[in-house]
This record gives C-alpha cells, structure tokens and sequence, in this order.
C-alpha cells in the first residue's frame, strides 16, 4: 500500500523531515492520501525536546496493606505502598528516570501507557525489554514527547497485576501550564471484592473470560467511595480523569456544571467540546476544564451513566469558602489536529477480526485475526507492519458481542467511523471503545520506529490472548 505517485513518497519523506511540501507544481491533484498526510503535519511533534533535565523517581512494587475503599485494611499490591501509585509529574522537556525495583512474587514490568517513547522502555516484557525479576531492579528513563495525562501499569499478568492495585498517573506539563486554580486527578477504579471485603482471590475466571472481563461490585475514584473535591467560588480547576479498570467502562456526567473537554488520551482537542457522553473504557483519560462560578449549597454529585438505567456515583464537589477570581484564558487547544474528512476514500490497509473461541490455557482464547498472542515468552510474528511516516486506514471488525477497547501503544490514531458511518472527533486516541459487532474505523500516522503492541484493554480480554504486535519499520 505504497502512495501511488512519486509525489506522495516525496511528500511524506518531506513531512517527516521538514514538514514541507511542495508538490503543487505537477498539476495534478492530490490523492486522498496526499491530503491526509499534509493535513498530519505539524499535528504533533515528531521529536522530543529535552531541556537536559532528570527528574529521578524511585518506585517500588509490592505487597501491602492500605486503608483503602472506607477506611478498612485491604491487602494490594501497591506502587510506594499507595493505591493509585504515587503521581509522577513532570514538565515537558524534562527527562523521566524511574528507578523500579519489582518486590512482589511474580515477574513485572512498567508499560507507561500513552507516552510515545523510544521502544526499548514501553514495558512488555520479552519484545521490549526482559520482564524484571522478584528482587530486580530497571531503570525507566525517556523524554516524553507530549504534554498530557499518561499512566503506568504492570504489561505482565496485568489483569491481577492492575486489579490489585498496580497502577499511576503520570502527568507531563506543558512547557507553560495553563493558570488553572488546581489541577486534580480522578483515577477511577472498580473492585471485585468477596464477602470479607477483600480482593475476590481468583482471577480470569470463566465469567469474567466470557463477558467483558472482571467488573466489580465497588467503584472508586483515587481510592475511596466518597471522593469530595472542596472547591472556591471562582475557581477553574483542570480535572484529569483515568479509567483505570479491568473492564469496567464509564460515562462521566457533568451536564449542569460549567464543563468543557479539553483533551483525550492526554491530548488536548482541536477546540473544547461539551464532556458529557465520552465514553472512558479501561486505559482512556479525559481532560475537563470546569469553572465553578456560582455557590451551591448542595454537593455536586457526579455520576458515570455507561448504562442509563443504573447510574453510578463517583465522586462530590462541594462549593465552599471565600469567592475567588476566575483566571482567564482560553482553554488550551492543539493547533493542528487532522479533519481527514476524505480519509475513508484511502484504501483500508488492515481489517482486524476479533473474537472469541474455546480453549487455550485459560478455556477461552480471545483472538486478533483467528490468533491468539501465544505468550509473550516466545519470539513474536507482527500481527502487522506499518512504515513510519505513512498514512494508514485500519479497520477492527468485532466478530463478537462483547466490548473491546483496542489500544495501541506507540502511536496514537483518529476515529473515522463506527459501521460505515464517518465520525469527526476532533482529536487523536489511544484506546477506542470497540463494541459488541461493530466496525471500527481509524487512520494514523505512525511516527515512532520499533515493536509496539495492539491489545484489548479489557485485560481479562488480553490475558487470553487479545494482543499481537505492529511492528513499525523505518521510512
Ligand atoms: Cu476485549
């Protein structure tokens, strides 16, 4: 699927070399194609740009027991003894080095998901690096090349790994934050516990393997079921949401409040929309700008409504104290994100079939194209290859009936359509909500050379082998 003219190899040479094109003078038009990638040019950047700065973190994984979910003793596994882990905030341009020591009984690894990265630190285990052993020690070190809101997971056994409690935010600032008054993080989890209200003991079971993985009977956000955010009069606060379950997905509902989507998967829209109706499965964040401008003596309750008819409370907001003044500014937007109205007429590269068979280790397999990932302990065959610097249309076919939120890593994509019909989202993903028989389709630019993985976020979904691997090849 090469571009057919000689004018479409020079142009995306060009676009990943200088961003300049001049193809105008042959006289023909562009192809849908062409188009495509002028429109990607200047979306994001290709290179990161290190100030020279190292902000050193130690994490260290292990078994523990918190005062989590109201206060009882809950045994996890924890990063620094915290459930979520500790927040790693960066600005960007700054240089990340996280020194991980791995204490708990089985092997691990760090996936920072989200982050375009150089490939050797994306976290999974045998295609990247060696999963770390009980009693080693890696060291993570990379200069993001995006500001945002990222996290970082366990990519070995990560459905126990995750549910247990292994999981943090990373959030990259920009070069020059936007003045928000605060900037608070919703990390959103959701719990199967059993009836001593620990951490139901067995994982991938039958159930969760043959429905949308392992949904849970209690739903946090950063740890608790009552949640409050106490805020001024006045204030605008940037709230940073991760949906960090099994499988669980939900819908934020913040109709009535002075809201505004700013960014998805950390990267900010091409201009605010209205937040209510996003969909947050496993792995996705979205960014809210709300402005709380009036006094409300009732608690704002916040709910998540993925089912219409049982609504599930998250979290408070309580307005309190002394006005204060607003900050004003624009939201913050990204300049360049690709319309690709025309990018249904660019040729479907790849049609992923996905769905489900008996048998395997776990009794189900869950399958990308007939396979399922054999184990990340044996030499991987890509499930695809793309070349960097190439405009792609792929397409997922969910041969199924259940959700599967597809997630990339290593680049990032725009939806283009859900069964045929266009979809303008006005900014780029990581992770989309495929759901039960649906067609999906994407395009991308692929922008970072290496081995990167394409899974199910549902883990119990990528546990039974919902995973394979785009290898991404030099232009
Ligand atoms: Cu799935």
């Amino acid at each position: 699927m090469l571009p057919s003219s000689g004018c479409a190899r020079a142009l995306v040479a060009a676009a990943f070399l200088l961003f300049h094109s001049s193809c105008q003078s042959g006289g023909t038009p562009p192809t849908p194609r062409e188009r495509a990638l002028r429109e990607f040019e200047g979306a994001y950047p290709l290179e990161a740009r290190s100030l020279g700065t190292v902000r050193t973190f130690d994490l260290v994984a292990e078994p523990t027991e918190v005062p989590l979910i109201d206060g009882h003793a809950l045994r996890v596994w924890a990063y620094n003894g915290q459930v979520p882990g500790p927040r790693l905030r960066i600005r960007l341009g700054e240089t990340l080095r996280v020194r991980f020591t791995n204490r708990l009984p089985q092997e691990t690894t760090i996936h920072w998901h989200g982050v375009r990265l150089p490939n050797a630190m994306d976290g999974v285990p045998h295609a990247t690096q060696p999963p770390v052993q009980p009693g080693e020690t890696f060291v993570y070190e990379f200069t993001p090349k995006d500001a945002g809101t990222f996290w970082f997971h366990p990519h070995v056994r990560s459905s126990e790994q995750v549910e247990r409690g292994l999981y943090g935010v990373l959030i990259v600032e920009d070069a020059k934050p936007p003045p928000y008054s605060r900037d608070v993080v919703w990390v959103i989890d959701d719990w199967l516990l059993d009836e001593t209200r620990q951490l139901f003991p067995r994982f991938n079971t039958r159930h969760d393997l043959a429905h949308d993985g392992r949904w849970g009977n209690v739903i946090t956000v950063n740890g608790r079921t009552d949640e409050v955010l106490r805020v001024r009069p006045g204030e605008r606060v940037r709230l940073r949401l991760l949906n960090a379950s099994n499988g669980r997905v939900v819908t934020p509902d913040f109709s009535g409040l002075q809201a505004k989507l700013i960014a998805v998967d950390g990267m900010y829209l091409r201009a605010p929309i209205e937040p209510s109706g996003f969909e947050l499965a496993p792995g996705n964040r979205v960014d809210i700008d709300l402005t709380f401008n009036q006094l409300s003596a009732a608690p704002l309750r916040i709910f998540e409504r993925f089912f219409a008819r049982q609504p599930n409370h998250l979290a408070d907001i309580v307005l309190e104290g002394e006005p204060v003044d607003t900050p004003d500014f624009g939201s913050p937007a990204r300049a360049r994100v690709p319309v690709w109205r025309e990018g249904l007429e660019v040729p479907e590269h790849h049609a992923f079939r996905l769905n489900a068979r008996g048998g395997g280790p776990l009794g189900i397999e869950w399958t990308i194209d007939g396979k399922a990932f054999a184990g990340h302990s044996h030499a991987h065959e890509p499930g695809l290859t793309l070349r960097q610097g190439q405009f792609y249309r792929l397409r997922y076919v969910n041969e199924s009936a259940r959700l599967h939120p597809i997630h990339l890593h290593g680049m990032f994509f725009r939806l283009l359509a859900r069964n045929g019909v266009p979809v303008e989202e006005s900014f780029f993903r990581d992770t989309v909500l495929v759901h039960g028989r649906e067609e999906v389709d994407i395009a991308l630019v692929p922008t970072d050379v290496g081995s990167w993985m394409m899974h199910c976020h549902i883990l119990e979904h990528a546990e039974a082998g919902m995973m394979t691997m785009i290898d991404v090849e030099k232009e």
